[in-house]
């Protein structure tokens, strides 16, 4: 409740005449109600979810207006049985108020927070997540306004020949709130966020710089941060069979430095050179632990797609920056042809890593935004071979999954199929969508319509799983999996047993101790970072050095198998993540259900 009084001061409402401002937001008793915080569109489907703490029936609810006058119900609640901590749930549909307005939901005498219908709700949304990305440059650093690892990367390691030379990677973005950084997420990143500016370039606006820093340069800032992505990706691809995998390794973690003065010491002292790895088709690591890369496939699929992506943006825009990368998409997406199977990322002292079990997806992609590119047709019968061997993201309908095995979480190859295809292309691939958003549905009977296995990064699944709804609906005009598609979407901002937007600063209670060392040491409010999100509880409890630092203000909600803490000591639940966060801006841009410029 301290949070629901801070809220209200900062909202300047506190002083309001008695009886006439709005309800405050309350959870008595053991019941709280959950939306999504940033709002509905008017023409959306529109359901809260009532959590009780206790068994207990609640048979109806209401919606009141910011004066406390019922404007919709009292309706009959959807009783949905019991969901991780709440013993009942119940769906609160109320879809048919449709006129904008600031309202607050009533029902087993909690209330919700303020309930936002508006059509422009997610109004600068996507906008806000490239703040984090910004956050998370390396090389030059906006928020510093300072070199990060700038003379430092890297020297090349685990090469059969070359180990020890130095190669200029500096460049890109932190993978998370530690400084190493992965080819493999990059390329994801900025495919997502050049996919966003293509689709849905309305939302993003001009306000920074190329650096990052403030300032509008005619370009929109969503394209100035691809091209940071792609810039780096050009110095990760050095040589055309010179693939880079990763720069540095989790030797990282031993401190908890700012970027700035990052203390890691890879063997060249403390603050010194970091390592940069190849992709090398084998078993990585240089310790004790390996992955069990076994080829070039789903790392090289990923740079062809971004640097053919990329080429398209930046032809009317700088044509020597865009023939460039469609040289490199062609050389890079060969080398994959050529090397089939995964590369996955190296661990170092620790036993973590990002263990990719697919690429034939990454090729598909690849193959695909070549042919997009060229109009050379044999890339895009490869783009069909691929797709076959990669119809259903593996984790749709299964309970886990390790971490990043299936990655990325949606297979955007198809859609980029759909729209460059025939009829019998668009059937097939649009039918391997379907599958998926199937098999998860089937297990998204509970309350809050959620059917993602509770693995590490759980956040990301859901970013993917309505980035592939909504490219579903798109490609077919079935509506089907709509709810699940809006409640992916509403479970993110709010709509989950915590009452957590998991992007820092949208929304009203949203994460204000992520796992982050700039947020910490410069106590600084991040903005745009999307957190890993939920775990199950057997897998908070088994991994390695986690701590929680302060008392669990979620704790009443961390009764079920799942778990989040918004504490600085989590970095299972509480850790924003630069491709999480670029995932979840193609949907954002969308626009979410309901939007009308899609249809
Ligand atoms: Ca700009
Ligand atoms: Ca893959």
């Amino acid at each position: 409740m301290a949070r629901a009084g801070l809220l209200l001061v900062a909202l300047g409402v506190s002083c309001a005449p008695p009886g006439r401002g709005p309800p405050v937001p309350q959870e008595s008793p053991g019941v709280a109600i959950r939306i999504n915080q940033l709002g509905y569109r008017p023409d959306a489907p529109k359901v809260g979810v009532a959590c009780a703490l206790e068994p207990r029936v609640i048979a109806t609810f209401r919606v009141v207006d910011e004066r406390n006058r019922t404007v919709f119900g009292p309706r009959a609640v959807d009783a949905a049985g019991p969901f991780g901590p709440c013993a009942a749930t119940y769906r609160l549909d109320f879809s048919a108020l449709r006129r904008p307005g600031v309202y607050s939901i009533m029902a087993g005498g909690a209330i919700s927070l303020p309930v936002r219908i508006s059509d422009d709700v997610y109004r600068g949304a996507a906008d806000s997540l490239l703040a984090y990305l910004r956050e998370q440059r390396s090389g030059y650093n906006p928020v510093f306004r300072d070199s990060v690892h700038q003379r430092s990367d890297g020297v090349l390691v685990d090469h059969p020949t070359r180990s020890g030379e130095f190669i200029p990677v500096s460049g890109g973005w932190a993978d998370a709130s530690d400084y190493l950084q992965y080819g493999a997420t990059t390329a994801h990143a900025t495919t997502m966020l050049l996919l966003a500016h293509r689709d849905h370039p309305e939302p993003f606006s001009d306000r920074f710089q190329a650096n990052g820093l403030p300032g509008a340069n005619g370009i929109p800032d969503v394209l100035d941060e691809a091209r940071w992505g792609l810039a780096w990706l050009l110095k990760m691809y050095p040589e055309d069979d010179l693939l880079l995998n990763q720069l540095g390794d989790d030797r990282d973690h031993t401190f908890w430095d700012l970027p700035v003065n990052d203390s890691a010491d890879y063997g060249w002292g403390r603050g010194g050179r970091r390592p940069v790895y190849p992709c090398t088709g084998n078993p990585q690591g240089l310790f004790e632990n390996k992955n069990r890369s076994t080829g070039l496939a789903s790392t090289a699929g990923k740079y062809a797609a971004a640097f053919a992506l990329g080429a398209a943006a930046f032809t009317g825009r700088d044509s020597a920056f865009a023939r460039r990368l469609a040289g490199r998409a062609r050389a890079v997406y060969a080398l994959g042809a050529a090397h089939p199977g995964v590369c996955q990322t190296a661990p170092a002292r620790s036993p973590y890593f990002y263990e990719e079990d697919d690429w034939a997806d990454d090729m598909e992609l690849g193959a695909v935004e070549l042919y997009a590119l060229t109009g050379e047709r044999t890339y895009f019968d490869a783009a069909l071979q691929y797709a076959a061997l990669a119809p259903v993201s593996p984790w749709m309908g299964q309970d886990t999954a390790r971490h990043y095995q299936w990655y990325p979480w949606h297979n955007n190859g198809h859609y980029e199929v759909w729209r460059a295809g025939p009829d019998s292309a668009r059937r097939l691939v649009a039918g391997y969508y379907r599958r998926g958003l199937e098999a998860v549905a089937r297990r998204a009977r509970n309350g809050f319509r959620i059917g993602i296995p509770f693995i590490w990064c759980s956040n990301n699944l859901l970013a993917s799983f309505a980035t592939q709804a909504t490219f579903y609906r798109r490609m077919t005009g079935d509506s089907t999996f709509v709810e699940y598609e809006t409640a992916a979407l509403d479970w993110l901002f709010g709509t989950n047993p915590w009452g957590v937007s998991m992007v820092i600063g949208l929304g009203d209670a949203y994460p204000r101790t992520p796992h982050s060392v700039v947020a910490e040491r410069l106590h600084l409010q991040l903005t745009g970072g999307l957190v890993d999100g939920p775990v199950y509880r057997s897998i908070y409890e088994h991994l390695r050095g986690i701590r929680l630092l302060e008392a669990d203000e979620y704790a009443a909600f961390n009764t079920g198998f799942i778990v989040y803490h918004d504490d600085v000591g989590d970095y299972s639940t509480n850790e924003p993540i630069m491709d999480g966060t670029a995932n979840l801006a193609y949907v954002l841009a969308a626009g979410a259900p309901g939007a009308g410029r899609e249809e």
